[in-house]
């Protein structure tokens, strides 16, 4: 159990082999007694996240298999819920309306979760289409709500250059220029703006945020 006291690099080592034994409770208790003796939410996200990314990295290596990644995932998505409420909540008023989704072929949901969480936290509408979602339903549910941002969020390589499909509906649907697209995801890059016509590409839900916000507020440019 980790002490109320204890060094971040004792937390970040118990709760990194916590997770990478698969203890969903302790892993819980953990996160729930660090919050509790005031942790900063957002540190221990970023820990969750690295383990999650050395359990990536075990299952490339194949000392992990399905079973784990998706236990891994439970794990993930049980301690954010814990998490999510203790995430910033500054500014409460109607900041915009956005679309998010995880793209076709892809249910990866964790990502898009958080990024929901904190939108919400931050005053946004979100229209969550959930997981596996098709380019027309982003450019349908964006219309229907008079939405300003679509987030498309993308996990796989062979589902990122997807979202290209996005941009293409909206041009087809003649509201382009009303709706900014941005794409997140571990495996995203800044080169995807210029690969995919995006107006922004993250790998932080934080970055993700900050730039719908500066959006919302007018102050964006294209990245
Ligand atoms: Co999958 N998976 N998975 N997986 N999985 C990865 C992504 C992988 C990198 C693991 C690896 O091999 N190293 C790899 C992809 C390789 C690649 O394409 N480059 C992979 C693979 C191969 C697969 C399968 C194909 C495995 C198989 O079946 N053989 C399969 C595909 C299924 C499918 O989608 N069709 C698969 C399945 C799964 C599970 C279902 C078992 C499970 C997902 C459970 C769930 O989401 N409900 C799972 C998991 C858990 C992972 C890893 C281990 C963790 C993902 C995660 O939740 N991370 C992952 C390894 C990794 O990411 N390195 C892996 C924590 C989460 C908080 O981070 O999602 O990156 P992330 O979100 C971040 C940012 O990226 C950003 O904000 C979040 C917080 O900062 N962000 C946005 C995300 N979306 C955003 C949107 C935004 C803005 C920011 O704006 C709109």
């Amino acid at each position: 159990m980790v002490k109320a006291g204890a060094s971040a690099e004792k937390l970040e080592e118990e709760l990194t082999s916590s997770l990478l034994s698969m203890d969903i409770e302790a892993v819980k208790r953990t996160v729930r007694e660090s919050l509790e003796h005031g942790r900063d939410a957002q540190q221990l996200l970023s820990i969750l996240m690295n383990g999650m990314r050395m359990v990536g990295r075990k299952f490339e290596d194949q000392e992990f298999f399905l079973a784990d990644l998706i236990m891994a995932g439970e794990i993930m998505k049980q301690a954010t819920a814990i998490i999510k409420p203790h995430l910033s909540a500054s500014v409460m008023e109607s900041a915009g309306t956005v679309v998010l989704g995880t793209i076709v072929g892809d249910l990866h949901d964790i990502g898009k979760d958080i990024v929901k969480s904190i939108l919400l936290s931050e005053g946004f509408e979100v229209h969550d289409l959930g997981t596996d979602v098709a380019p027309t339903a982003f450019v349908q549910k964006a219309r229907e709500v008079g939405a300003e941002t679509v987030g498309v969020s993308a996990l796989l390589t062979t589902t990122i250059p997807r979202v290209k499909e996005v941009i293409d509906e909206l041009e087809t649907a003649g509201i382009r220029h009303e709706v900014k697209v941005i794409i997140g995801g571990a495996a995203v890059r800044q080169r995807d703006v210029g690969l995919y016509g995006v107006d922004a590409a993250v790998n932080d839900a934080i970055e993700g945020v900050r730039i719908i916000k500066s959006w919302a507020r007018g102050t964006g440019t294209k990245q």
